[in-house]
C-alpha cells in the first residue's frame, strides 16, 4: 500500500515538496500527484499570462507548474499521467459511459466522479518516479483550489472516501492555511473557518501548516489548536524564510519528522539500507547547500530579457534553474527582468526612459539570458541583447527562442545575411534561418510541437566546448524540448564560418541542438530547455555554466564537474568551501 498525503493548498506547493523532501531524507520513495480542479483538459492550451508557465515532462506531457517543484525537490521524474484535473476526469466518466460502461444507469458526481478520482489516484501512486524502479512508498496529492469552491467539491468528496479507504495509517491530511497580520496582530480567524470547512466536507485535518510572515506567537497556535480541534503539536508554523530553500529545515526544526512518523505508523515501511544511507546524504547536501543562502555576499546580476515578465510565473523553471545555478556557485542572485520590446528603437521614440532603462540594465548586468517564447512581438529586442552579449564578451544563454535569435543575430551581423529572420516572424521572408519544423522532416507534418526527452549528441571536433565540459564527458545527453521552429540547416555551412559553432545536434545529425562561440567567454544557445531538468542538488549544465560565467568562476566550476555531479557538502570555488562545510544548519 502506498502511503497517501493529501495537502490542501491555495498557495505553491512549497509546503507539500518540502514535506516530501523530508520524507525522501528517511530514504522512503516518494511520488507525487497535482490535482487542479479546473475544466480544461490540457495545460498547454493555457495562456502563460494567465497560469504561469506550461511546465513539461520527460514524457512530453505539458502539466501544471507545480509539478515542476516536486520534480526539484525530490529529484524525480514524473509522467503526464500525475496530473489530474476535472475535465481529464469528467471526459474519463463520459467516454466510459458512452462505451456502455455504466449500464444505462444515471451517471452523476457522487459516485461516479469521485470513484473515477479514487480509482485514479490509487493507480497513478503506483507509478515508479526513480532509478529504483520501484512503487513508491509515499505519494502526495496537492489539491490546488480553495475550500468552499465548487469545483473542489468532488474531489474534496474523492479525498474524504479515500481516506477511510486506505485506513488509519495510510493517510495524512495537511491543510495549509495563511494568517495574516492586521495592525500588528495575527489573525487566525480564516484559518479556523476554513478548517471548520473542510471538518463539514468529512475532512478533517492531522496537521494545519500556518503560513505567516513572522513567527507566530504560542498565543496564536494555542487559539488554533483550540478552535480547530487539534493538538498543539500539530499546528506547523511556516514563516517567511530568507530562501524558500529553507522551508524543510523550518519544518524539520518543528518536529515534523517525528510527528508524520507516529501519525502514519512510517516505521513499520521495510526500507533498505541503502536508501537510508542516501536518504541522509540528501539532506546533508540540501542542508549544506541551502543553508548558507543568507552569507553570500557576492552577487550575480542577471538580466532576463523576455516578453512575458509582467507575471515572472511565466518563466518559473527558469527562474529556479537560475537560484539553483547561483547557489551552487555561493552568490546572490541579482535577476533583473527586462521587457525586450523596452530595447528596441520604437520605444526610444513612444518612450525614452524606458528604453534608456532596459539598456542600462542589460549593459551593466554581468550576464545576458534569452529564455523561450513564442510569436515576434519583441524579437527585434531581444536580437540586439544577443548582439551586445557577443560583442561585448558578456556571458549569452539563449534557451529555445533564446538560440534562435542568437543565430539571426549572427547572419545578421557577421556573416552579411542583413535580412535574416524567422519564418515563425514572416513566412515570406527571403532569408529564413528558422523554419517550421514539418520543412525539415516531413513525418512529423501533424504534430505541432516537438515535446519531452529527445538525445543531443555532441559534434566531433567540438571538445574545446565550453557546456560540454560541464557534463562531464558524456558525448550524448538528454534534455526535455517544447517547440515548433528550428535551425533551417541550409546555412549552416555560412554560419559556422562566421564563428557560430553547432557543437549538438539530434540523432540524426538534422536538428540542431546547440550552439556556441569559441572566442567567447560563454555564448550558449540550446534548442531545448534545460531548465525543466534542473534539480536543487544538481542545477542544469547550460544554466549553472553560464551562472559561473556570470560571476567569474566557470574555470572552478568546471574542474569540480569533471567527474560528475560534485555533492552539495564538497563545495564549488576554491577558496570558499570551508565556509560551506562548516557552517551550522540551524541558523533559523
Ligand atoms: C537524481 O536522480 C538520478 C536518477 O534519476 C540520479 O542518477 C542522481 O544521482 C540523483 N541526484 C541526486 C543529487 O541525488
Ligand atoms: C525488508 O526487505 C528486505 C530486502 O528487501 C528483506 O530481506 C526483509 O526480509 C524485509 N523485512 C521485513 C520485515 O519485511
Ligand atoms: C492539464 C494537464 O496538464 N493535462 C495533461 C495531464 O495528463 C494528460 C494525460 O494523462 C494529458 O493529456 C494532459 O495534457
Amino acid at each position: 500500500m502506498v502511503v497517501l498525503i493529501s495537502i490542501l493548498t491555495g498557495a505553491q506547493g512549497i509546503i507539500a515538496s518540502s514535506t516530501g523532501l523530508l520524507l525522501k531524507t528517511l530514504g522512503l520513495k516518494v511520488s507525487s500527484i497535482k490535482v487542479d480542479p479546473y475544466l480544461n483538459v490540457d495545460a498547454g492550451t493555457m495562456n502563460p499570462k494567465e497560469h504561469g508557465e506550461v511546465f513539461v515532462l520527460s514524457d512530453g506531457g505539458e502539466v501544471d507548474l507545480d509539478l515542476g517543484n516536486y520534480e526539484r525537490y525530490l529529484n524525480i521524474t514524473l509522467t503526464r499521467a500525475n496530473n489530474i484535473t476535472t475535465g481529464k476526469i469528467y471526459d474519463h466518466v463520459i467516454k466510459r459511459e458512452r462505451k456502455g460502461d455504466y449500464l444505462g444507469k444515471t451517471v452523476q458526481v457522487v459516485p461516479h466522479i469521485t470513484d473515477a478520482i479514487q480509482e485514479w489516484i490509487e493507480k497513478v501512486a503506483r507509478i515508479p518516479v526513480d532509478d529504483t524502479n520501484e512503487e513508491p512508498d509515499v505519494c502526495i496529492i496537492e489539491l490546488g483550489g480553495t475550500v468552499g469552491d465548487i469545483e473542489s467539491m468532488p474531489f474534496i468528496e474523492a479525498m474524504t472516501q479515500l481516506r477511510r479507504r486506505a485506513g488509519r495509517d495510510n493517510f495524512l491530511q495537511i491543510h495549509v492555511s495563511y494568517v495574516p497580520v492586521i495592525n500588528g496582530e495575527q489573525k487566525t480567524k480564516p484559518t479556523q473557518q476554513a478548517i471548520k470547512a473542510v471538518r463539514s466536507a468529512g475532512l478533517v485535518p492531522d496537521l494545519i501548516a500556518c503560513r505567516c510572515e513572522i513567527a507566530l506567537d504560542r498565543g496564536a497556535i494555542e487559539k488554533i489548536s483550540h478552535f480547530c480541534q487539534v493538538d498543539f503539536e500539530q499546528v506547523v508554523m511556516v514563516r517567511d524564510m530568507p530562501s524558500i530553500y529553507q522551508v524543510p529545515m523550518l519544518l524539520e526544526q518543528q518536529g515534523m519528522i517525528p510527528l508524520l512518523k507516529k501519525i502514519l505508523a512510517l516505521d513499520n515501511i521495510n526500507i533498505s539500507e541503502s536508501h537510508i544511507t542516501k536518504g541522509r546524504k540528501t539532506w546533508t547536501q540540501w542542508n549544506a547547500l541551502t543553508g548558507s543562502d543568507i552569507r553570500f555576499q557576492d552577487k550575480v546580476t542577471i538580466a532576463l530579457v523576455g516578453k512575458y515578465i509582467e507575471l515572472h510565473d511565466s518563466y518559473l523553471s527558469v527562474l529556479k534553474a537560475l537560484e539553483h545555478s547561483a547557489m551552487r556557485c555561493e552568490r546572490k542572485l541579482d535577476l533583473r527582468w527586462i521587457d525586450s520590446e523596452h530595447l528596441e528603437s520604437k520605444t526610444r521614440e513612444t518612450d525614452p526612459a524606458k528604453f534608456h532603462k532596459a539598456w542600462h540594465d542589460v549593459c551593466t548586468a554581468q550576464g545576458i539570458l534569452v529564455p523561450g517564447g513564442f510569436g515576434q512581438r519583441g524579437t527585434e529586442g531581444m536580437i540586439q541583447a544577443a548582439k551586445w552579449a557577443r560583442e561585448n564578451k558578456t556571458p549569452y544563454l539563449g534557451v529555445c527562442l533564446g538560440m534562435q535569435v542568437a543565430v539571426i543575430e549572427h547572419a545578421r551581423h557577421v556573416c552579411g545575411i542583413t535580412d535574416a529572420t524567422s519564418g515563425e516572424f514572416n513566412g515570406e521572408a527571403a532569408n529564413k534561418l528558422i523554419i517550421h519544423m514539418a520543412e525539415i522532416d516531413k513525418e512529423t507534418m501533424g504534430a505541432t510541437m516537438r515535446l519531452g526527452l529527445h538525445p543531443t549528441r555532441f559534434q566531433e571536433g567540438s571538445e574545446w566546448s565550453r557546456l560540454r565540459a560541464l557534463y562531464a564527458g558524456k558525448t550524448e545527453i538528454l534534455e526535455r524540448h517544447r517547440h515548433r521552429y528550428e535551425v533551417n540547416p541550409e546555412y549552416i555551412g555560412r554560419l559556422e564560418k562566421g564563428g557560430l559553432s553547432f557543437i549538438g545536434k539530434d540523432e540524426e545529425g538534422v536538428r540542431m541542438e546547440v550552439v556556441e562561440i569559441k572566442d567567447h567567454p560563454w555564448f550558449v544557445g540550446v534548442q531545448f530547455h534545460p531548465e525543466y531538468l534542473s534539480r536543487v542538488l544538481d542545477p542544469s549544465r547550460p544554466y549553472l555554466g553560464f551562472v559561473a560565467a556570470s560571476a567569474g568562476i566557470l574555470a572552478d566550476v568546471t574542474r569540480n564537474y569533471q567527474n560528475g555531479v560534485p555533492s552539495g557538502a564538497e563545495g564549488i570555488a576554491n577558496g570558499i568551501d570551508s565556509l560551506s562545510l562548516n557552517g551550522d544548519s540551524n541558523l533559523f
